[in-house]
């Protein structure tokens, strides 16, 4: 009896092992399943997090959590067409914000302008360099003006017409901020709100380009810049003659439209329209809300405020 109970339980043994083999088999492949499951969807919860962080659409804390630096590109809407940009290649460069030009008794009012329509784009300009300067993005400002002995200036440049039709000089004459448009004067310096900080590059020039006659294109391929994000005023004269010669130059030029202004609010919007037209044909445009948002910060509070309607500028294309 005893023999043929242990021959039993020998048989019920050796039928028992494959099914034991093939019970730890199983929970090694469900173990091996779950665990690729879980790093893929870790995987795909990080990489959408990064291309959201990529896209602006990131807050302060996301950033910082997932651990991305102030050098991750970010989306830019544009006209006429969205793209990357790296903050570690891009540059801000303040045009011209100076007294002379915004405040009344400078070049700008002496020439007969209402110098109170440059007074929009200040906010707009601060809103840029505060969110450029948090995420990294270098800023570098100009001047345009003089030295005091005018060994610089061209003969051309003294010859505008006046109010009563005369030809006369404006650039080195006395007024109530100094000499018109000489460096060193009060009227030459940068108006308090928009003030560059230490360590931020000013490009003093003699002319309505920013690479003529100065070191600006030395100082952006030493620091590797390809892309300049550009705003000041006035949008037609030193905006847009500096953003031609950026793009002859190589570089991207992208306007920061609102962040501009002039004297001649037509030729502003057909300044802006003119630089994007024909398929970016030497620049494109954005605006300081698009901007400050697409770097992650919060939707400025003047993007709320009641506007005049920007007029539409139809370009035509010849048949
Ligand atoms: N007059 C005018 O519209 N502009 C200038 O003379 N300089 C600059 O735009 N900075």
């Amino acid at each position: 009896g005893s023999s043929i109970s242990s021959c039993k339980k020998a048989l019920c043994e050796s039928l028992l092992v494959p099914i034991r083999r093939r019970q730890n088999w199983t929970t090694v492949v469900l173990l091996s399943r779950s665990l690729l499951g879980f790093t893929l969807f870790i995987s795909v919860w990080l990489l959408c997090g990064v291309s959201r962080a990529k896209q602006g659409a990131a807050n302060e804390e996301e950033i910082l959590l997932l651990g991305l630096t102030d050098t991750m590109a970010f989306r830019l809407s544009m006209e006429p067409f969205d793209a990357d940009v790296d903050p570690d290649a891009t540059a801000l460069i303040i045009i011209d914000m100076q007294r002379d030009f915004l405040e009344p008794g400078g070049f700008g009012e002496s020439l007969g302008n209402d110098v109170g329509l440059l007074q929009r784009c200040v906010p707009r300009v601060e809103a840029c360099i505060d969110a450029c300067r948090e995420r990294g993005i270098g800023l570098i400002y100009t001047r345009e003006g003089h030295r005091p002995d005018m060994s610089d200036v061209f003969p051309r440049k003294l010859q505008q017409i006046d109010d009563d039709g005369n030809v006369r000089r404006f650039i080195g004459e006395d007024g109530p901020m100094g000499r018109i448009l000489i460096r060193g004067e009060p009227g030459h310096e940068i108006v308090r709100d928009v003030e560059p900080i230490e360590g931020e590059p000013i490009i003093d020039k003699p002319g309505k380009g920013s690479f003529y006659g100065t070191d600006l294109e030395l100082i952006l391929k030493s620091r590797n810049i390809s892309t300049l994000l550009v705003c000041g005023v006035t949008t037609e004269v030193c905006v847009q003659t500096t953003i031609r010669e950026a793009n002859d130059r190589g570089f991207r030029a992208i306007c920061v439209g609102d962040a501009c202004a002039s004297y001649n609010e037509d030729f502003h919007y057909a300044s802006l329209a003119m630089i994007s037209a024909q398929g970016g044909i030497f620049g494109s445009v954005t605006d300081s809300v698009r901007l400050v948002e697409a770097l992650g910060f919060p939707r400025p509070e003047y993007a709320e405020e009641e506007c005049e309607e920007e007029p539409e500028i139809v370009v035509e294309e010849e048949e």
